[in-house]
Protein backbone atom coordinates (compact mmCIF):
# COMPACT_ATOMS: atom_id res chain seq x y z
CA UNK A 1 0.00 0.00 0.00
CA UNK A 2 1.39 3.47 -0.66
CA UNK A 3 2.54 5.46 2.18
CA UNK A 4 4.10 9.16 1.93
CA UNK A 5 6.93 9.78 4.35
CA UNK A 6 8.43 13.29 4.18
CA UNK A 7 10.47 15.88 6.89
CA UNK A 8 11.59 19.11 7.47
CA UNK A 9 14.39 20.26 9.73
CA UNK A 10 13.18 23.11 12.13
CA UNK A 11 16.26 25.29 11.70
CA UNK A 12 14.29 28.42 11.65
CA UNK A 13 13.90 30.97 9.04
CA UNK A 14 10.95 27.81 7.64
CA UNK A 15 11.24 29.69 3.38
CA UNK A 16 9.26 30.10 0.46
CA UNK A 17 11.16 27.39 -1.15
CA UNK A 18 10.35 24.75 1.44
CA UNK A 19 6.57 25.92 1.03
CA UNK A 20 6.35 25.91 -2.39
CA UNK A 21 9.20 22.58 -2.84
CA UNK A 22 7.70 20.49 -0.03
CA UNK A 23 4.80 21.90 2.05
CA UNK A 24 2.29 22.25 -0.96
CA UNK A 25 3.04 18.98 -1.74
CA UNK A 26 2.65 17.62 1.70
CA UNK A 27 -0.94 19.05 1.47
CA UNK A 28 -2.08 18.13 -2.27
CA UNK A 29 -0.95 14.30 -1.23
CA UNK A 30 -3.31 13.62 1.77
CA UNK A 31 -6.23 13.77 -0.47
CA UNK A 32 -5.10 10.50 -1.90
CA UNK A 33 -2.57 8.58 0.40
CA UNK A 34 -1.78 8.30 3.84
CA UNK A 35 1.06 10.27 5.19
CA UNK A 36 4.05 10.71 8.05
CA UNK A 37 4.99 14.37 8.24
CA UNK A 38 7.53 14.39 10.50
CA UNK A 39 9.54 17.60 12.12
CA UNK A 40 13.29 16.30 12.20
CA UNK A 41 14.86 17.20 14.97
CA UNK A 42 17.97 15.13 15.14
CA UNK A 43 18.61 16.30 12.40
CA UNK A 44 18.57 19.92 13.23
CA UNK A 45 21.30 19.36 15.35
CA UNK A 46 23.54 17.72 12.43
CA UNK A 47 24.85 21.58 10.97
CA UNK A 48 24.75 23.65 14.53
CA UNK A 49 24.53 21.45 17.43
CA UNK A 50 23.44 24.44 20.13
CA UNK A 51 19.88 25.53 18.27
CA UNK A 52 18.96 29.18 19.18
CA UNK A 53 15.44 27.72 20.42
CA UNK A 54 14.68 24.34 19.17
CA UNK A 55 11.42 24.01 21.01
CA UNK A 56 10.15 26.77 19.27
CA UNK A 57 11.14 26.22 15.80
CA UNK A 58 10.14 22.62 16.21
CA UNK A 59 6.67 24.26 16.99
CA UNK A 60 6.66 26.59 14.02
CA UNK A 61 7.30 23.93 11.48
CA UNK A 62 4.69 21.76 13.13
CA UNK A 63 2.27 25.25 12.81
CA UNK A 64 3.61 25.87 9.44
CA UNK A 65 2.30 22.51 8.64
CA UNK A 66 -1.29 22.73 9.93
CA UNK A 67 -1.41 26.53 8.79
CA UNK A 68 -0.55 24.94 5.05
CA UNK A 69 -3.47 22.29 5.28
CA UNK A 70 -2.14 18.98 6.55
CA UNK A 71 -5.02 17.39 8.59
CA UNK A 72 -3.16 16.67 12.10
CA UNK A 73 -5.86 13.90 12.93
CA UNK A 74 -6.05 12.05 9.32
CA UNK A 75 -2.45 12.42 8.83
CA UNK A 76 0.51 11.69 11.20
CA UNK A 77 2.13 14.61 12.40
CA UNK A 78 5.31 13.94 14.78
CA UNK A 79 8.80 14.93 15.79
CA UNK A 80 11.63 12.82 15.25
CA UNK A 81 13.39 12.05 18.16
CA UNK A 82 10.30 11.34 19.92
CA UNK A 83 10.07 7.51 18.11
CA UNK A 84 13.31 5.91 19.24
CA UNK A 85 12.57 3.51 16.27
CA UNK A 86 14.80 6.58 13.77
CA UNK A 87 18.11 6.43 15.72
CA UNK A 88 17.92 2.56 16.10
CA UNK A 89 17.55 1.78 12.31
CA UNK A 90 19.95 5.13 11.49
CA UNK A 91 22.74 2.51 13.57
CA UNK A 92 22.07 -0.42 11.40
CA UNK A 93 22.23 1.83 7.82
CA UNK A 94 25.02 3.37 9.27
CA UNK A 95 26.84 -0.07 8.84
CA UNK A 96 25.25 -1.19 5.72
CA UNK A 97 26.19 2.32 3.69
CA UNK A 98 29.63 2.84 2.05
CA UNK A 99 32.15 5.25 3.00
CA UNK A 100 32.51 5.52 -1.26
CA UNK A 101 28.61 6.34 -0.93
CA UNK A 102 28.44 9.20 1.57
CA UNK A 103 31.74 10.74 0.16
CA UNK A 104 29.69 11.48 -3.15
CA UNK A 105 26.57 13.43 -1.04
CA UNK A 106 26.87 16.75 -2.19
CA UNK A 107 25.09 17.98 0.45
CA UNK A 108 27.54 17.73 2.94
CA UNK A 109 30.20 19.14 0.55
CA UNK A 110 28.09 22.12 0.83
CA UNK A 111 27.30 22.61 4.54
CA UNK A 112 30.37 21.11 5.48
CA UNK A 113 32.52 24.18 3.71
CA UNK A 114 35.99 24.04 3.29
CA UNK A 115 36.77 23.07 6.66
CA UNK A 116 35.38 19.85 6.31
CA UNK A 117 37.66 18.19 9.06
CA UNK A 118 35.34 19.97 11.54
CA UNK A 119 31.94 19.03 10.41
CA UNK A 120 30.36 16.49 12.67
CA UNK A 121 30.26 13.26 12.10
CA UNK A 122 25.96 13.31 12.73
CA UNK A 123 25.74 16.00 9.33
CA UNK A 124 28.33 13.25 7.75
CA UNK A 125 25.61 10.22 8.51
CA UNK A 126 23.02 12.52 8.06
CA UNK A 127 21.50 10.83 4.65
CA UNK A 128 21.70 6.96 6.82
CA UNK A 129 19.38 8.39 9.25
CA UNK A 130 16.97 10.15 6.21
CA UNK A 131 17.02 6.70 4.96
CA UNK A 132 15.75 5.71 8.20
CA UNK A 133 13.14 8.11 8.74
CA UNK A 134 11.51 6.84 5.38
CA UNK A 135 12.25 3.11 5.61
CA UNK A 136 11.36 2.34 9.49
CA UNK A 137 7.36 2.92 8.05
CA UNK A 138 8.46 1.41 4.50
CA UNK A 139 7.25 4.44 3.48
CA UNK A 140 6.77 3.64 -0.93
CA UNK A 141 6.99 8.00 -1.66
CA UNK A 142 8.80 11.15 -0.62
CA UNK A 143 7.68 14.44 -1.52
CA UNK A 144 11.00 16.30 -1.65
CA UNK A 145 12.90 19.66 -3.38
CA UNK A 146 15.17 18.71 -5.75
CA UNK A 147 17.71 19.11 -3.62
CA UNK A 148 17.10 15.70 -1.85
CA UNK A 149 16.87 13.75 -4.79
CA UNK A 150 20.48 12.58 -4.17
CA UNK A 151 19.49 11.47 -0.40
CA UNK A 152 16.76 9.61 -2.18
CA UNK A 153 18.47 7.55 -4.43
CA UNK A 154 21.18 6.94 -1.30
CA UNK A 155 17.98 5.77 0.52
CA UNK A 156 17.14 3.38 -2.23
CA UNK A 157 20.43 1.71 -2.68
CA UNK A 158 20.38 1.63 1.04
CA UNK A 159 17.18 -0.68 0.88
CA UNK A 160 18.91 -2.44 -1.76
CA UNK A 161 21.61 -3.55 -0.29
CA UNK A 162 19.86 -4.76 2.97
CA UNK A 163 17.56 -6.93 0.87
CA UNK A 164 20.13 -8.14 -0.83
CA UNK A 165 22.87 -8.98 2.13
CA UNK A 166 20.34 -9.95 4.54
CA UNK A 167 18.21 -11.98 1.63
CA UNK A 168 18.52 -15.00 2.60
CA UNK A 169 17.62 -14.54 6.65
CA UNK A 170 14.58 -12.13 5.28
CA UNK A 171 13.38 -15.15 3.10
CA UNK A 172 14.08 -17.57 6.48
CA UNK A 173 12.08 -15.40 8.72
CA UNK A 174 9.48 -15.22 5.40
CA UNK A 175 9.58 -11.20 5.65
CA UNK A 176 10.11 -10.32 2.30
CA UNK A 177 7.37 -8.67 0.69
CA UNK A 178 5.30 -10.55 -2.52
CA UNK A 179 7.15 -11.49 -5.14
CA UNK A 180 9.88 -8.59 -4.97
CA UNK A 181 11.10 -10.88 -1.88
CA UNK A 182 12.56 -7.64 -0.70
CA UNK A 183 12.18 -6.29 3.40
CA UNK A 184 12.03 -2.68 2.55
CA UNK A 185 10.67 -0.90 -0.30
CA UNK A 186 13.19 1.31 -2.92
CA UNK A 187 11.05 4.32 -2.15
CA UNK A 188 10.46 7.27 -4.85
CA UNK A 189 11.30 11.19 -5.01
CA UNK A 190 8.10 13.07 -5.56
CA UNK A 191 9.25 16.26 -6.77
CA UNK A 192 7.23 19.29 -7.93
CA UNK A 193 8.42 20.18 -11.47
CA UNK A 194 7.53 24.02 -10.85
CA UNK A 195 8.98 24.61 -7.92
CA UNK A 196 12.21 22.10 -7.45
CA UNK A 197 14.21 24.49 -6.66
CA UNK A 198 13.55 28.23 -5.53
CA UNK A 199 16.95 30.41 -5.29
CA UNK A 200 17.80 33.63 -3.76
CA UNK A 201 16.10 36.35 -3.80
CA UNK A 202 19.68 38.29 -3.81
CA UNK A 203 21.80 35.44 -6.15
CA UNK A 204 19.44 33.16 -8.89
CA UNK A 205 22.45 30.55 -8.38
CA UNK A 206 22.24 29.81 -5.38
CA UNK A 207 19.56 27.49 -3.48
CA UNK A 208 16.91 29.98 -1.18
CA UNK A 209 18.02 28.56 2.24
CA UNK A 210 17.25 29.08 5.66
CA UNK A 211 20.52 29.12 6.76
CA UNK A 212 21.78 32.25 3.97
CA UNK A 213 22.82 35.04 6.68
CA UNK A 214 20.65 37.82 4.47
CA UNK A 215 17.05 38.34 5.46
CA UNK A 216 16.36 39.44 1.99
CA UNK A 217 17.74 36.26 0.16
CA UNK A 218 14.47 34.45 1.02
CA UNK A 219 10.51 34.98 1.81
CA UNK A 220 10.00 33.45 5.40
CA UNK A 221 6.55 31.87 5.91
CA UNK A 222 5.82 34.88 8.55
CA UNK A 223 7.04 37.55 7.07
CA UNK A 224 3.99 40.40 7.17
CA UNK A 225 2.50 41.85 3.97
CA UNK A 226 5.27 45.06 4.01
CA UNK A 227 8.46 42.52 4.37
CA UNK A 228 7.47 40.35 1.68
CA UNK A 229 6.75 43.71 -0.81
CA UNK A 230 10.25 45.41 0.67
CA UNK A 231 11.91 41.91 0.06
CA UNK A 232 10.44 41.46 -3.44
CA UNK A 233 11.31 44.87 -4.05
CA UNK A 234 14.78 44.62 -3.98
CA UNK A 235 15.36 41.80 -5.40
CA UNK A 236 17.68 41.11 -7.84
CA UNK A 237 16.70 41.00 -11.15
CA UNK A 238 18.42 41.86 -14.87
CA UNK A 239 17.59 45.50 -17.33
CA UNK A 240 15.62 43.37 -19.76
CA UNK A 241 11.64 43.07 -19.53
CA UNK A 242 10.07 39.71 -18.93
CA UNK A 243 10.16 37.41 -22.23
CA UNK A 244 7.48 35.83 -23.68
CA UNK A 245 8.92 32.66 -24.12
CA UNK A 246 10.76 30.38 -21.78
CA UNK A 247 14.13 29.91 -24.14
CA UNK A 248 14.24 34.19 -23.22
CA UNK A 249 14.94 33.16 -19.79
CA UNK A 250 17.97 31.25 -20.66
CA UNK A 251 21.31 32.75 -18.76
CA UNK A 252 18.98 34.89 -16.59
CA UNK A 253 19.09 33.42 -13.22
CA UNK A 254 17.13 36.62 -10.95
CA UNK A 255 14.37 36.46 -13.74
CA UNK A 256 13.72 32.67 -14.35
CA UNK A 257 13.64 32.60 -10.42
CA UNK A 258 11.16 35.50 -9.80
CA UNK A 259 8.87 33.99 -13.28
CA UNK A 260 9.41 30.45 -11.26
CA UNK A 261 8.32 31.93 -8.22
CA UNK A 262 5.29 33.43 -9.93
CA UNK A 263 3.95 29.91 -11.43
CA UNK A 264 4.87 27.94 -8.17
CA UNK A 265 2.50 30.74 -6.23
CA UNK A 266 0.08 30.77 -8.87
CA UNK A 267 0.09 26.95 -9.71
CA UNK A 268 0.31 27.50 -13.63
CA UNK A 269 3.47 26.70 -15.92
CA UNK A 270 6.12 28.55 -16.77
CA UNK A 271 4.72 29.37 -19.96
CA UNK A 272 1.46 30.71 -18.96
CA UNK A 273 2.75 33.40 -16.71
CA UNK A 274 5.31 34.23 -19.78
CA UNK A 275 1.99 34.53 -21.73
CA UNK A 276 0.36 36.77 -19.49
CA UNK A 277 3.87 39.08 -18.62
CA UNK A 278 5.79 38.61 -21.56
CA UNK A 279 6.88 41.98 -22.25
CA UNK A 280 6.29 43.61 -19.11
CA UNK A 281 9.05 45.42 -17.06
CA UNK A 282 10.08 44.12 -13.80
CA UNK A 283 8.50 46.52 -11.57
CA UNK A 284 5.24 45.45 -12.83
CA UNK A 285 5.88 42.35 -12.66
CA UNK A 286 7.20 42.59 -9.10
CA UNK A 287 3.99 44.36 -7.95
CA UNK A 288 1.81 41.55 -9.26
CA UNK A 289 4.18 39.08 -7.92
CA UNK A 290 3.66 40.81 -4.44
CA UNK A 291 0.24 40.76 -4.64
CA UNK A 292 0.26 37.15 -5.38
CA UNK A 293 2.93 36.09 -2.48
CA UNK A 294 0.86 38.49 -0.01
CA UNK A 295 -2.22 36.96 -1.04
CA UNK A 296 -1.03 33.10 -0.76
CA UNK A 297 1.71 33.74 2.31
CA UNK A 298 0.01 36.06 4.55
CA UNK A 299 -3.03 33.43 5.85
CA UNK A 300 -0.60 30.76 6.28
CA UNK A 301 1.74 33.05 7.97
CA UNK A 302 -1.02 34.54 10.01
CA UNK A 303 -1.86 30.88 10.49
CA UNK A 304 1.28 29.96 12.07
CA UNK A 305 1.49 32.58 14.74
CA UNK A 306 -2.21 31.53 15.98
CA UNK A 307 -1.11 28.19 16.27
CA UNK A 308 2.27 28.77 18.16
CA UNK A 309 0.46 31.23 20.75
CA UNK A 310 -0.90 27.96 21.68
CA UNK A 311 2.10 25.62 22.29
CA UNK A 312 0.09 23.27 24.28
CA UNK A 313 -2.11 22.23 21.40
CA UNK A 314 0.78 21.95 19.35
CA UNK A 315 2.60 19.75 22.05
CA UNK A 316 -0.82 17.57 22.35
CA UNK A 317 -0.62 16.82 17.89
CA UNK A 318 3.25 16.01 18.76
CA UNK A 319 2.77 13.46 20.87
CA UNK A 320 -0.26 11.86 19.20
CA UNK A 321 0.80 12.06 16.43
CA UNK A 322 4.02 10.49 17.80
CA UNK A 323 2.37 7.19 19.45
CA UNK A 324 1.08 6.45 15.94
CA UNK A 325 4.10 6.94 14.51
CA UNK A 326 5.90 4.73 16.74
CA UNK A 327 2.96 2.13 16.45
CA UNK A 328 3.79 1.77 13.18
CA UNK A 329 7.23 1.37 13.43
CA UNK A 330 8.07 -0.22 16.37
CA UNK A 331 6.94 -4.12 14.38
CA UNK A 332 8.67 -2.79 11.50
CA UNK A 333 11.84 -2.84 13.76
CA UNK A 334 11.37 -5.64 15.65
CA UNK A 335 11.47 -7.28 12.14
CA UNK A 336 14.72 -5.68 10.97
CA UNK A 337 16.45 -7.09 14.25
CA UNK A 338 15.30 -10.60 13.70
CA UNK A 339 16.83 -10.15 10.57
CA UNK A 340 19.88 -8.74 11.88
CA UNK A 341 20.05 -11.47 14.47
CA UNK A 342 19.51 -9.01 17.29
CA UNK A 343 18.60 -11.02 20.15
CA UNK A 344 15.00 -8.91 21.90
N1 LIG B 1 15.16 26.43 -2.24
C1 LIG B 1 14.36 25.37 -2.22
N2 LIG B 1 13.56 25.10 -3.27
C2 LIG B 1 12.73 24.01 -3.27
N3 LIG B 1 12.66 23.15 -2.22
C3 LIG B 1 13.44 23.39 -1.15
N4 LIG B 1 13.60 22.75 0.03
C4 LIG B 1 14.52 23.40 0.78
N5 LIG B 1 14.98 24.47 0.12
C5 LIG B 1 14.32 24.49 -1.09
C6 LIG B 1 12.86 21.56 0.42
O1 LIG B 1 12.25 21.79 1.67
C7 LIG B 1 12.18 20.55 2.38
C8 LIG B 1 12.64 20.76 3.78
O2 LIG B 1 14.00 21.11 3.78
P1 LIG B 1 14.87 20.89 5.07
O3 LIG B 1 14.58 21.92 6.03
O4 LIG B 1 14.71 19.54 5.59
O5 LIG B 1 16.34 20.92 4.53
P2 LIG B 1 17.17 21.83 3.58
O6 LIG B 1 16.99 21.34 2.19
O7 LIG B 1 18.55 21.79 4.10
O8 LIG B 1 16.52 23.27 3.75
P3 LIG B 1 17.20 24.67 3.67
O9 LIG B 1 16.11 25.62 3.79
O10 LIG B 1 18.08 24.82 2.51
O11 LIG B 1 18.05 24.72 4.98
P4 LIG B 1 19.59 24.92 5.20
O12 LIG B 1 19.83 26.38 5.02
O13 LIG B 1 19.78 24.46 6.59
O14 LIG B 1 20.29 24.11 4.16
C9 LIG B 1 12.99 19.54 1.60
O15 LIG B 1 12.11 18.68 0.89
C10 LIG B 1 13.79 20.38 0.66
O16 LIG B 1 14.05 19.70 -0.55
Amino acid sequence: KPLVFSGVQPTGNLHLGNYLGAIVNFVALQKSHDCIYCVVDMHAITATLVQPDLPAQIREVTAAFIAAGIDPVKQIVFNQSRVSAHAELAWVFNCVARLGWLNRMTQFKDKAGKDRENASTGLYAYPNLMAADILVYKATHVPVGEDQKQHLELTRDIAQKFNNDFGPRIAELGLGRGEAGGFFPAPEPLIQPQAARIMSLRDGTKKMSKSDPSEYSRLNLTDDADTIAQKLRKAKTDADAIPSEAKGLEGRPEAENLVGIFAGLAGKPVAAVLQDFGGSQFSAFKQALTDLAVERLAPVGGEMKRLVADPGYIDGVLKAGAERAAAIAAPIMDEVKDIVGFIR
